[in-house]
């Protein structure tokens, strides 16, 4: 009886050490990334802006559709500007948004169809329109500011082969408990983009050479990845040249989800990482179970002594602090963000972090055994993925 129990509380001991050092661990490259950032892109001469080609694919109408793409279309960009939507149909409900909207702008804009069933075969369309020294990726749900392209294309100009940033989400009309867990299981790209090993091409606002993807024959691959993030990431490295995670770009989305779609939409974005980066998966999982199992844990253990449920705590009060340092930083960066952002959400989506631990645990192990996904009304499943990629290997 003493021997199992010793040994009980040695793992528990081991188990909850680990999960508290690797919170503070996080904590610290947090407040680190935001002390040690540089930002030397408003130094650039107005006349070095390259010429650059901006392409949103389009599918369906997004909750804020209208006002992302008149964001995206009222950029403050020095050089020469054009723009690509690429739909499927006609028929699209987004279409005569579109249509009615880019008439507003004085820029070059073309809408175009690509009769395809993929984001992938659209981006690989309008790739086939573009001309200029620069393309930028964009999503249609995203909500952006008027420097956006500026701070992103600065990056190229310092040196980077592709400049990258990521999306925080914010409710449209309601707080909801799923917003906050969708917001909060989204939060875990921006600890990616701050790490150079794990930093991804993300194809809602991206920025490359177009002297890469040619070179590398990109736009050939697209149409068989479901992840266009994973395609381009991997020619930019190929290309032997940095990504930048750019936090000035940040985007916003603004839209309203319920606990269930929040939950079928994170198993959704693991399924990409489970389909093209199964190392990535097995790592997350590993983590999160980690967290997870440390508070039943604890529980038990303190029954011999209190003082396991003070350590046991200890990650979950330390993600909190970790989300509350990260989204105040976010929001010091730009007035943009600090009016968006508001500091009573700011709090709400820091204590969520501890219901999230649950929620991408649950998520993570209902990626494991989900088959097929639904993107946009379009039905993809696993062996449609894996043949897809067979059949384009990357080179
Ligand atoms: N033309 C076209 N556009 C698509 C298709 N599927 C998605 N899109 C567009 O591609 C972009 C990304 O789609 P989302 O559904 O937002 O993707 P996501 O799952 O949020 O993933 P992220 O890329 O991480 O934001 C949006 O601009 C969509 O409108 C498609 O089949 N055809
Ligand atoms: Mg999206």
């Amino acid at each position: 009886m003493i021997i199992p129990l010793l040994i009980l509380i040695i793992i528990g001991t081991l188990i909850t050490t680990a999960s508290a050092l690797s919170s503070l661990l996080s904590l610290y490259f947090e407040i680190r990334f935001w002390r040690d950032r540089k930002n030397t892109n408003r130094l650039i001469n107005d006349s070095n802006y390259p010429w650059i080609t901006v392409i949103m694919p389009v599918r369906g109408l997004d909750q804020n559709l209208r006002n992302n793409i008149a964001s995206v279309l009222s950029q403050d960009y020095p050089g020469r500007r054009n723009y690509i939507f690429v739909l499927d149909s006609e028929d699209d409900p987004a279409y005569g948004i579109i249509k009615d909207l880019v008439k507003e702008f004085n820029v070059k804009i073309s809408v175009l169809i690509n009769r395809g069933r993929s984001k992938g075969e659209a981006l690989a369309f309008a790739l086939d329109h573009v001309a200029s020294d620069v393309v930028v990726f964009v999503d249609s749900d995203v909500l952006v500011h008027r420097h956006w392209l500026r701070d992103l294309v600065s990056s190229l100009i310092n040196g980077s082969g592709a400049a990258t940033t990521y999306r925080f989400y914010i409710p449209l009309r309601r707080l909801s408990l799923g917003s906050l867990l969708r917001a909060s299981f989204n939060m875990i790209g921006i600890t990616a983009m701050q790490n150079p090993v794990a930093r991804f091409t993300w194809g809602g606002s991206t920025a490359v050479w177009r002297r890469i993807l040619d070179k590398w024959g990109v736009r050939d691959y697209l149409p068989y990845y479901l992840s266009d993030d994973y395609v381009i990431t991997h020619f930019v490295h190929r290309e032997g040249l940095a990504i930048d995670f750019v936090p000035e770009s940040l985007v916003l989305s603004l839209e309203d989800i319920d606990i269930r779609e929040a939950f079928t939409w994170s198993v959704r974005q693991l399924w990409y990482v489970r389909v093209y980066g199964f190392r990535g998966f097995l790592l997350y999982a590993v983590s999160y179970t980690l967290y997870a199992i440390t508070l039943p844990i604890v529980i038990s253990l303190s029954i011999i002594n209190t003082w396991f449920l003070a350590l046991g705590l200890l990650p979950f009060i330390l993600g909190v602090i970790k989300d509350y340092v990260r989204i105040s930083s976010i929001r010091a960066l730009d007035q943009f963000y600090g009016i968006n952002i508001t500091r009573r959400y700011s709090i709400l989506l820091a204590l969520t972090s501890i219901l999230n631990v649950y929620f991408s645990w649950l998520a993570i192990i209902k990626t494991m055994f989900t088959k097929s996904i639904n993107w946009r009304g379009r039905v993809f499943t696993v062996i449609d993925a894996v043949r897809l990629m067979r059949e384009k290997p990357l080179g």
